[in-house]
């Protein structure tokens, strides 16, 4: 390692709290991942856990933790509505997200084309906006604003009505005075909305006959992310929309879904801030520290510093805040292994790369994405092309892994990790269901399956999916209040301590002179239909064309700052510099600029042919790791204060 030699085993030289790891996107879509990386990092020993979540939607994880006591979001029930407000969220881009269904495009198109309103909130006229009946090109990071306003409007007037759900909801009264500061007016300087324009969207969503306020990536990774995933379910639930049909509902999946265990209707909820990080003391959520402090606590010596890396299935180096910093650590690490399957900007740090098979390979059933699906649906898909002979599937991959980091030597079984799984949730089964399944002697994530399956809400078995290809349609969701709750109080917390401890941090920027950013351009992100963050890249297919990597410039601000259309631009931030073509459009407000993630494959070392041909500018350079939401520790990606000026 390192041109060293490395004789003594790693723990030896360092302690199990020297080794981190890196936990990436592709995770939560792998099958193999959801059902053992638990056990995995347990193997590792390892407290310093990251992942890409932190770069996402941890806060809206956390709002929905604090509020209803597991982890369960409430998704916009997009088939049945007749008002959907869309807020910083770009399906016809992104297909959903924390709201999963085939066919968003279409979803939509048939609420506008049934006579519904579709509301949607982003500072750039995006795909999905064009197709709205209303676009409001809020100034980036003042969702929290325009929403409190929203719910200040709603509490005032009295247009608040939480029907059916009145005796489950705790918090009311905290939340009309939290919400008193922000009126429209208060709010309509900094958001860059008119305060009537505002009051008229509170008017319309209390009217509609069913409304869902949806958020998504411009709402959670930014400078008050936490604060605004709350807000989206506080003015759902005034509205009287949480939990009945047309408006915010939630999935009810058939396997592994933390709130069908349990006792319905209460429940130990969920404590966050258990632990701080060494250095900067950003604050521990389910279980894992913001990566906006993993380069920190890579590159500051002392007691607890990280010398070796874990990652898995993440390309950090292209996603995180201020990746240069982060690029630079992990060079200098002592020890780096690898779960991947290409040799990329992360990756080529790496001593070990373990390769794992392609996604064709392995068997599928979407333990995550179900939880936040908008009609309850169950679908198992078998490998579409075998396992070359010999080689181990992805969870085998890491069961190994972590048997060699419990010391057991190359020759460990896999199997171990999977019995050792399986054996946890049987522990807690009926004796017919684990006699059922023993019988049909499947192992590895089929029996697990198999067993979440019959023990789940549905009584389903394996072998029904299997036989229906097409996968199963369990229905349209239903109200799951008070069943799904699993807080302590056994109701809706509206108003958690850990959010309202934020509303000062909020408060404040209300006041400040001519809006948050004193005059410089803001960077927002954006995704595009054939790119998938940083991985995709190296597909002709998807990349061919014209360039995608471009920097979104209003035309007042192009004029002002010299810069024509298609000709090279640099974007300087307080921590890094890109060079990236501009494009002139109309389609973003005027004081933001938009440039897309997960480019930047000119790094030397990497292999991926395709995309060095076309690589882009990481936007990830420019985002500050100091910059993050204060509840969550989830960096801000949008919102960063930048200049531009024409390339020299
Ligand atoms: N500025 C800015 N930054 C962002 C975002 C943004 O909007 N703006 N979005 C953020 C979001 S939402 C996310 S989710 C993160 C993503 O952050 P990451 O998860 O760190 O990045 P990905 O680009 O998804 O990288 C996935 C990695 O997994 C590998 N991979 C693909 N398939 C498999 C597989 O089956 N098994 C294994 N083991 N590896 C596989 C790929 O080669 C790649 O190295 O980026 C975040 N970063
Ligand atoms: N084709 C494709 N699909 C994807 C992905 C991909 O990379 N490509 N990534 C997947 C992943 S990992 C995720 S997390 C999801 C994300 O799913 P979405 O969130 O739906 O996707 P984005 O396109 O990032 O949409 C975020 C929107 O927020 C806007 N925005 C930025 N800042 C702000 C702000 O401060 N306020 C408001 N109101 N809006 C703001 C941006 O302009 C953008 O239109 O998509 C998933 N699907
Ligand atoms: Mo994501």
């Amino acid at each position: 390692a390192r041109g060293e030699p490395e004789e003594r085993r790693h723990d030896e030289r360092h302690g199990r709290e020297a080794l981190g790891v890196y936990i990436g996107n592709p995770n939560a879509h792998n099958l193999g991942s959801m059902l053992y990386l638990r056990s995995v990092i347990r193997g590792l020993g390892t407290r310093a856990v990251f992942s890409a979540s932190t770069v996402d939607q941890r806060p809206k994880e956390i709002s929905a933790c604090l509020m209803f006591g597991a982890f369960s979001a409430p998704v916009p029930d997009v088939d049945r509505t007749s008002f959907l407000v869309v807020i910083g969220a770009n399906p016809f881009a992104s297909n959903g997200s924390l709201a999963t269904a085939p066919d968003w495009p279409g979803r939509l198109r048939a609420l506008v084309s049934r006579g519904g309103e579709l509301v949607v909130v982003d500072p750039r006229r995006t795909e999905t906006a064009r197709e709205a009946t209303q676009w409001l090109p809020v100034r980036p990071g003042t969702d929290a604003h325009l929403l409190a306003a929203v719910a200040n409007v709603l509490v005032t007037q009295g247009l608040a009505d939480l029907g059916r759900l009145q005796p489950h909801v705790a918090g009311m009264e905290a939340v009309t005075s939290a919400v008193a500061p922000f009126t429209p007016e208060a709010v309509a300087g900094v958001t860059g909305l008119d305060a009537d324009v505002i009051r008229d969207l509170a008017r319309r969503l209390a009217d509609a006959p069913s409304a869902a306020v949806y958020g998504r990536m411009g709402t959670t990774a930014q400078e008050f992310g936490t604060l605004t995933s709350w807000l989206v379910d506080v003015v759902n639930i005034l509205t009287g929309n949480l939990d009945r049909p047309g408006g915010a509902m939630f999935s009810k999946p058939a396997a592994g879904s933390a709130n069908t265990r349990g006792t319905p209707g209460r429940g130990r909820g969920v404590t966050i801030h258990r632990r701080h990080s060494r250095v900067r003391g950003l604050p521990e959520s389910l279980g894992e520290l913001p990566v906006a402090a993993m380069a920190e606590e890579i590159d500051t010596p002392g007691e607890g510093q990280l010398r070796g890396m874990v990652t898995i299935a993440g390309n950090p180096v292209l996603s995180t805040p201020n990746s240069g910093r982060l690029d630079a650590a992990l060079a200098d690490l002592e020890l780096m292994i690898s779960v991947d399957v290409y040799v990329n900007e992360t990756t080529r740090h790496a001593d070990v790369i373990l390769p794992v098979p392609s996604a064709l390979q392995k068997p599928h059933y979407d333990v995550a994405l179900y939880g936040l699906a908008l009609r309850n649906v169950a679908n198992w898909s078998e490998p579409v092309l075998p396992l070359e002979d010999g080689r181990p599937d992805e969870w085998e991959v890491l069961a190994k892994l972590a048997l060699i980091a419990q010391g057991m030597g190359p020759g460990a079984d896999p199997a171990v990790v999977d019995d050792l799984s399986y054996a946890a949730l049987a522990e807690h089964a009926p004796a017919e269901v684990v006699e059922a399944i023993d019988a049909t002697g499947r192992r590895g994530p089929a029996r697990l399956v198999d067993l979440m399956l019959r023990t789940g809400p549905y009584g389903l078995t394996l072998d029904e999916l299997i036989q229906a290809p097409h996968g199963i349609d369990l229905g349209p969701l239903e109200p799951r209040i008070p069943e799904i709750l699993r807080t302590p109080s056994g109701c809706i917390e509206m108003a958690p301590e850990e959010i309202l401890a934020d509303l000062p941090r909020l408060q404040a920027t209300l006041s400040s002179p001519g809006g948050l950013n004193g005059g410089q351009l803001l960077l927002i992100g954006r995704r595009d239909l054939r790119s998938n963050n940083s991985w995709m890249h190296n597909v002709e297919v998807l990349v061919k064309g014209k360039p995608r990597c471009t920097l979104h410039v209003h035309p007042d601000d192009a004029a002002r700052l010299g810069i024509a259309d298609g000709a090279d631009v640099e974007v300087a931030s307080a921590v890094g510099e890109v060079r990236v073509p501009a494009q002139v459009t109309e389609d973003i407000r005027p004081g933001v600029v938009s440039l897309p993630h997960g480019w930047g494959h000119d790094q030397p070392g990497i292999q991926l042919r395709v995309a060095s041909r076309r690589a882009g500018a990481n936007s990830n350079a420019l985002t500050d790791e100091s910059l993050v939401d204060a509840v969550s520790g989830n960096a801000v990606l949008n919102g960063i204060p930048v200049s531009v000026a024409p390339a020299r």
